[in-house]
């Protein structure tokens, strides 16, 4: 039996804005992955620049901290086996223009900025991204 694994996914603020939440929760479900916590929420400046803190050097940052605290998100923890390889393959490519038909920046995106979800790279990524926006009591137990 292959381990299960936990991820964290956010629905960035231009997918909120665009109602495709569902959508994005949809996909993940489908997949057969299983949500354990989600919450609605503004992220600061702060938790933004921990969050994205692999980034602070890059000549985009100042822009993505402005995109990611500009209006709500969806903050998710998902479950399953290789749920962090599984989220990342559904997710497509940074690019939207690079990433496949049928992944949900494939089908949804054309911004390599406003790409509408975010999707934790590696479990390590996770573990750290997961304790910063949610407390363990947050997180469910599922079968
Ligand atoms: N303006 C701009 N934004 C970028 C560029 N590259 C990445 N970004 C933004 O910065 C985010 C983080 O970049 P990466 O971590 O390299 O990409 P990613 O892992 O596919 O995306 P996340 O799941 O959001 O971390 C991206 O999702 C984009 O929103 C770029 O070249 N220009
Ligand atoms: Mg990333």
């Amino acid at each position: 039996m292959t381990a299960k694994q936990k991820t964290f996914v956010m629905v960035k603020p231009d997918g909120v804005h665009r109602s495709l939440v569902g959508e994005v929760i949809s996909r993940l479900e489908g997949r057969g992955l299983k949500l354990v916590a989600l919450k609605m929420m503004q992220i600061d400046r702060n938790l933004a620049q921990k969050h994205y803190s692999a980034h602070t050097d890059k000549p985009f940052f100042s822009s993505l901290i402005e995109y990611i605290t500009s209006g709500p998100v969806v903050a998710m923890v998902w479950e399953g086996p290789h749920a962090v390889r599984a989220v990342r393959a559904l997710m497509g490519s940074t690019d939207p223009l690079e990433a496949n038909p049928g992944s949900i920046r494939g089908d949804y995106a054309l911004d390599i900025e406003k790409n509408l979800v975010h999707g934790a790279d590696s479990p390590e990524s996770a573990e750290r991204e997961i304790s910063l926006f949610f407390a363990d009591d947050e997180i469910m137990c599922r079968e």
